[in-house]
């Protein structure tokens, strides 16, 4: 199938435009639709098995030292692809798809990742690890600085680089990151987003090209992470533009981040869903405590808001606000470790903490 083959229908109905006879159409649609159900289960119940989180082995992210290893084979293929654009195109999702797990948040409101996540694709004859990033804007506070900084660094230890766009997205919403990209000589893919949110094939074929005349080294792509369209032909492409290398992480790592990171994000996420306006913008949630008890794990986590008057939105009237993003998020933690979970959440005011350097050097955001 070729990268650009698609036709605009039901994404149950997505077929290589290379099926001609009814009968290669109906086992592509029922392979397509039973891909859709698939992916659908994997993004909400996270399948681990052996893999590990945040190893404190593993090398720091910039290091980009491969691990000595007298097994590997000669021709093993490994590298850093990094996973760039503007806010809400659905590089998270694309990243969870690749991968697999579901590391990355994901929600409707832009920035809503806020730090680089790696997510580790092992296999005998190669090792891919993706990079999620958060979308690129000019900063307006500190935080935002230290967000743009994890961008910066994916730009530069890229071995290959995955440009996300989204279907109706018209260029980039931060033009010097598009020249940047411009000058960068690392294979790079433009993937177009959100392909089953088109209903014009003519418009589609004029942005591709558009996006090949702006990135003329780049294969452009259109995909649907969020439905799984043309995302496995991408895996394929990836891993032939990998440099020959000896992996860069134990071979069973899923993650350099620890498992506390991934609670403080479900938290988060659910801090997403539930507020409005400003509120989920001015939330950081730190994990205070963390008991892993044989039946239980028993969590405590602090919900860091910039103002007072958030602190009240948060709580809510008699609680209840707190106690919505408290019940979901025990649940998705529960299906994330795969155990029972009690979850402790209080609300602290750190004042504007987003501008505070101390407190952003102790959330991660800053070195
Ligand atoms: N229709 C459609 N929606 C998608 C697709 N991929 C992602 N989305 C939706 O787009 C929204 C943003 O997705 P994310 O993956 O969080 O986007 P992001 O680029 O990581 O966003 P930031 O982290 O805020 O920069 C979510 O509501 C996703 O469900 C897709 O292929 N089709
Ligand atoms: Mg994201």
């Amino acid at each position: 199938m070729s990268p650009t083959s698609y036709q605009l229908l039901h994404p149950a109905m997505w077929v290589p435009l290379s099926l001609q006879s009814s009968h290669d159409l109906d086992q592509q649609r029922t392979a397509n639709v039973h891909k859709l159900f698939a992916c659908a289960n994997s993004l909400t119940c996270f399948h681990k098995g052996k893999r590990t989180f945040g190893l404190p082995t593993s090398p720091p992210v910039t290091d980009n030292q491969p691990l000595p290893s007298s097994e590997i084979p000669d021709d093993h293929r490994a590298g850093f692809v990094n996973i760039v654009g503007s806010p809400n195109v659905g590089k998270s999702t694309l990243m969870n798809r690749l991968v697999g797990e579901r590391l990355s948040i994901i929600n409707a409101k832009a920035q809503t990742t806020r730090h680089r996540i790696m997510g580790i694709v092992n296999d005998d004859a190669y090792q891919i690890v993706y990079s999620d990033t958060p979308g690129v804007l000019d900063p307006a506070y500190k935080l935002q600085e230290g967000m743009m900084k994890f961008v910066k660094t994916a730009l530069q230890d890229a071995d290959v680089l995955l440009v996300v766009t989204e279907v109706n997205e018209e260029g980039m919403a931060h033009p010097e990151t598009l020249e940047k990209i411009a000058a960068m000589d690392v294979p790079t893919f433009v993937l177009v987003n959100k392909i089953d949110l088109a209903t014009d094939q003519t418009a589609v074929e004029a942005k591709l090209d558009a996006w090949a005349a702006k990135l003329p080294r780049a294969s452009v792509v259109p995909i649907s992470a969020l439905h799984n369209f043309n995302v496995d032909t991408l895996l394929e492409r990836i891993v032939a533009q990998l440099p020959q290398s000896p992996p860069f992480f134990p071979k069973d790592e899923l993650t350099d981040k620890p498992m506390r990171f991934f609670v403080s994000e479900i938290v988060r996420e659910k801090i997403l869903t539930h507020y409005k306006q400003e509120i989920p913008y001015s939330c950081e949630v730190v994990v205070e405590a963390y008991e892993d008890a044989p039946d239980i794990t028993r969590i405590r986590a602090e919900i860091h808001v910039a103002r007072e008057s958030q602190k009240h939105i948060v709580v809510g009237a008699q609680g209840r606000m707190i106690k919505r993003v408290g019940m979901d998020a025990r649940k998705d933690i529960e299906a994330f470790l795969g155990k029972k979970v009690f979850l402790d959440l209080y609300v602290r005011v750190d004042k504007n903490w987003r501008d505070d350097e101390r407190k952003l050097k102790r959330f991660g955001y800053i070195d």
